[in-house]
């Protein structure tokens, strides 16, 4: 029988979130796990308006601490409408971004203290944080040519490489303050690299959920 499991996906520019996500879903499905794939910003209709809000492109500047309380905005919204309820049910849920990202964005990209995020965090979070983060770590001009193939860049994606090298260090920087739930994924490796770092982690938990062995 399995216990509920709370999974998210990290990293920077050109990471491999998206690919590396529906990678993940599909051994966990296919584990017979009852599963919910989230992200953040967004989940719910509301916290995907909220979403909008923040990746848009618009004349006003966006205030650091706007888009700081946004993001915990849409964050209050979604783990009352899908996360809690989900992890309440003894499902997965795997959320490709979480608080992670706003230490590493808001926190490491735009300067703001990380102990004010902190503040923020047990306010909306309380106790609540993942059980299992998964940063796929990898150079910044690495991530930076892979994210380049893509096309409309979103408000982040328009950032200069010193935003993403501070926001890299202040993701590498939580992992290893908290290595008992960080795995550190080399997303410079192929894909198919990758998916062997993540089948290390994941295997054994699958095992344990589902009574088999790794
Ligand atoms: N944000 C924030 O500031 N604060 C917060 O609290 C939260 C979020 C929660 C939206 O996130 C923005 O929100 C994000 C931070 C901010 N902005 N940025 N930048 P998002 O997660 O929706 O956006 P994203 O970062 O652009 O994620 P993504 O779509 O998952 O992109 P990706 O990591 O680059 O993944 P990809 O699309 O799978 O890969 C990019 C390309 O590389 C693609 O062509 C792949 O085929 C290729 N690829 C993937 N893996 C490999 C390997 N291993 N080798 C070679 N090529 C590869």
């Amino acid at each position: 029988m399995s216990k509920g499991l709370f999974i998210t996906l990290e990293g920077g520019e050109g990471a491999g979130k998206s690919t590396q996500l529906a990678y993940i879903r599909q051994r966990i499905e296919d584990a017979g796990i009852p599963l919910h794939v989230t992200r953040e910003p967004g989940g719910t209709p509301l916290a995907e308006e909220i979403r909008a809000l923040l990746l848009g492109h618009r004349d006003e500047t966006m205030a650091s601490d706007a888009e700081l309380l946004l993001m915990f905005a849409a964050r209050a919204q979604h783990l009352a409408q899908l996360i809690r309820p989900a992890l309440a049910r003894d499902e997965w849920v795997l959320c490709d971004r979480f608080t992670d990202a706003t230490y590493a964005y808001q926190g490491g990209g735009r300067g703001i203290d990380f102990e004010r995020i902190a503040v923020l965090e047990d306010w909306v979070q309380g106790e609540l944080r993942p059980d299992l983060t998964l940063l796929l770590d990898l150079p910044v001009e690495v991530g930076m040519v892979r994210a380049g193939q893509r096309g409309d860049l979103d408000r982040f994606e328009r950032e200069q490489r010193g935003f993403f090298e501070h926001v890299r260090t202040a993701y590498r920087e939580r992992a290893e303050q908290e290595p008992g739930r960080f795995r550190v994924i080399d997303a410079a490796q192929d894909i198919a690299g990758v998916q062997r770092q993540i089948d290390a982690v994941l295997a054994p938990l699958l095992a344990q959920a589902t009574g088999k062995s790794a």
